[in-house]
C-alpha cells in the first residue's frame, strides 16, 4: 500500500509528489511522568537509556502539551482526537462512551492490525475497537474487593510486561498500530524495583517543593519506575530490530499527565500538561532533531490517520503534523488549549499556552488547588503539611495550601518556567491577557464547552486524601450521573 503525501487537499499547489509507505505505528504512553525527568530533556540522573535512544535516533519535542492533566480524560482525548469535554469522559474514571469514534478503528478500517497492552483506563465500551487488547490493570475503575476484570493480567506492576507479546501476536500481513501503556511511574511506589535504584541525592526538585530527605526518597522511587518503564521500551525497540521492523515503524513516546506531586498532576501548569515526546521513524525523521514548535496531544490522531491515508474527520480538533515528519516542514501553531475537570476533587479551569506565555482561567476560584488524592497521601505532602504547620515553607511552597485561587493567572513561561509570578493583574500585560482570554473563549465556544450547572462532589478529604462514602467503583458514567441527578438519586450525583 502506497500513498501520496504533501500534495493532497491541504497542500494545494504542491508540485512534488512523494510516495510514502504507511508506517507501522507504536504509541507508548507513560503514566504520570514529567517532561523533564529523562536524560534527553536534561535530567542526567534518571536512568533512561532507551528514551535517550529514541531521542538520538529520532525527534524530540520541547513544547508538546496534553489537553488535560488527568489520566483517563487525557487518554480519551488522545484516542478520539477531541478535547476531553467533547468525549463525555472528561472527568477521571468516567468510561469513554461508545458513541466516540477513535482513530484506532479508523486505522483498522484502512488495513491496520491494532492492539493494546498495559494500562487500559477507558472503561468497557470501546474494547472492541482494537483487534486485540491485553489490559494489565483496571486501576481506578475497579477497587479492591470488586470483581476483577477477567482480561486483567497482573505482573510486576509496570504495565510493560506484555508489550513484546502483543507485537508478536500481530497479523504479519498488515501494517500495525500498537497502543502500549505503562502503569509506571504512577504511585504507589516500592523500593528496589530496579537493579540500581536512584539515590535521594540524585533528585532534581522544583523550588515549590521543599528540599527534604523524605521528599528526595519519594522522588527517587518515582525515578525508579521511570527506569523500569524505560527497560520495557528497550525490549520493544530490540524486538523491532530483531524483526527488521525498525526502519518502517514510527515509535512515539508521550506521558498522559504530569508528575504525581503537589502543584503538578491535575494542574494546568506546565508541570501538569507539558509532556516529554520523542518520535523515531528512521525511514523519514532526522536523528537527534529537536522541534521547538507547539504540538498538542490532539495532533496525534490526525497525524496517524494522514500517514495511514485515512480521512481525518472534521470533529478532530488537532492538526496533522505529518509534513514535519515527511518534509521537515514547520507546523505553525500559535497556541494550544488545555482543560481541568473533576479529578478526585471538583474543579473547572481552562488554559491557553503559547511558546512564551500561559493564561489560566479558574472558573471555580473559590476552590483550592488541591493535589490529587494520591499526591495528598504521599510522603512529600506529609512533609509539606508538617512544615506548613510550623511555617517552614517558602511562600511559593505554601501556595498549594491557599484556600482560594485568583480567577486568572498569566505567566511568562519562557522566563518563569515554574509559573510563580502571576502577571494577570499587571496593567502592562492587560492587552496580552485579554487577547489570550479571547482565544480561550473562542475555542470554548467553538467546542461547546460550558461550565456545568452543578458541581460534582469531592470523593476524598482535601487534607489527607482519604476516601469519602460517596466514592463508588466502578464510577458512574456521565450519562448515569446526569440521569441520577434528574431523578434526584443522591448516591450517584
Ligand atoms: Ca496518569
Amino acid at each position: 500500500m502506497w500513498i501520496l503525501l504533501g500534495c493532497l487537499p491541504l497542500a494545494m499547489g504542491c508540485r512534488i509528489q512523494e510516495e510514502v509507505q504507511p508506517p507501522n505505528i507504536i504509541l507508548i504512553i507513560a503514566d504520570d511522568m514529567a517532561y523533564s525527568d529523562c536524560t534527553p530533556n536534561g535530567n542526567s540522573f534518571v536512568q533512561t537509556p532507551n528514551l535517550q535512544r529514541l531521542a538520538n535516533e529520532g525527534m524530540s519535542f520541547d513544547h508538546a502539551f496534553l489537553t488535560t492533566s488527568s489520566c483517563s480524560p487525557s487518554r480519551a482525548s488522545i484516542i478520539t482526537g477531541k478535547y476531553p469535554h467533547q468525549t463525555d469522559a472528561e472527568q477521571l474514571h468516567w468510561p469513554l462512551p461508545a458513541h466516540n469514534i477513535t482513530f484506532v478503528e479508523r486505522l483498522r478500517r484502512h488495513g491496520y492490525w491494532t492492539g493494546q497492552a498495559g494500562k487500559w483506563h477507558f472503561g468497557n465500551e470501546i474494547k472492541d475497537r482494537f483487534d486485540l487488547i491485553m489490559p494489565s490493570s483496571t486501576a481506578g475503575f475497579v477497587l479492591g474487593g470488586a470483581p476483577k476484570d477477567p482480561d486483567s493480567v497482573p505482573r510486576d506492576g509496570s504495565g510493560g510486561e506484555d508489550w513484546v507479546t502483543l507485537l508478536n501476536a500481530r497479523d504479519q500481513d498488515k501494517p500495525f498500530f500498537l497502543w502500549l501503556a505503562a502503569i509506571d511511574p504512577h504511585r504507589g511506589y516500592q523500593e528496589n524495583t530496579i537493579a540500581r535504584p536512584h539515590l535521594p541525592s540524585e533528585v532534581v526538585l522544583p523550588s515549590y517543593i521543599p528540599d527534604h530527605e523524605e521528599v528526595r526518597k519519594d522522588f527517587a522511587l518515582y525515578y525508579d519506575e521511570i527506569s523500569r518503564m524505560d527497560m520495557y521500551i528497550g525490549r520493544v525497540l530490540n524486538e523491532l530490530d530483531k524483526q527488521n521492523l525498525s526502519e518502517q515503524t514510527l515509535v512515539v513516546f508521550i506521558s498522559d499527565n504530569g508528575r504525581p506531586f503537589p502543584r503538578e498532576k491535575t494542574t494546568l501548569y506546565d508541570a501538569g500538561i507539558r509532556t516529554p515526546m520523542f518520535l523515531r521513524w528512521p525511514d523519514r525523521v532526522q536523528p537527534k532533531s529537536r522541534y521547538q514548535g507547539l504540538i498538542s496531544s490532539l495532533d496525534l490522531a490526525p497525524t496517524f490517520l494522514r500517514l495511514a491515508q485515512a480521512d481525518v474527520p472534521p470533529e478532530m480538533m488537532g492538526i496533522d503534523f505529518s509534513p514535519l515528519l515527511i518534509h521537515n516542514k514547520r507546523v505553525e501553531q500559535t497556541h494550544v488549549f488545555a482543560e481541568d475537570h473533576w479529578h478526585d476533587f471538583e474543579d473547572y479551569g481552562r488554559a491557553i499556552r503559547t511558546r512564551d506565555y500561559k493564561l489560566i482561567v479558574n472558573y471555580y476560584p473559590d476552590l483550592p488547588n488541591t493535589p490529587p488524592a494520591d499526591a495528598l497521601r504521599s510522603p512529600t505532602f506529609s512533609v509539606m503539611q508538617e512544615m506548613h504547620a510550623h511555617q517552614k515553607l517558602t511562600t511559593q511552597q505554601a501556595r498549594v495550601f491557599a484556600a482560594e485561587r485568583p480567577p486568572m493567572e498569566l505567566y511568562h513561561v519562557s522566563k518563569d518556567p515554574e509559573e510563580l509570578v502571576n502577571l494577570a493583574a499587571d496593567p502592562e500585560y492587560a492587552p496580552l491577557r485579554d487577547s489570550l482570554r479571547s482565544i480561550l473563549e473562542t475555542i470554548r465556544s467553538q467546542s461547546q464547552d460550558v461550565v456545568p450547572s452543578y458541581r460534582t462532589p469531592d470523593e476524598f478529604t482535601r487534607d489527607e486524601g482519604l476516601p469519602l462514602p460517596v466514592r463508588k467503583r466502578p464510577r458512574a458514567s456521565k450519562a448515569e450521573m446526569e440521569a441520577a441527578r434528574a431523578l434526584e438519586i443522591p448516591d450517584l450525583q
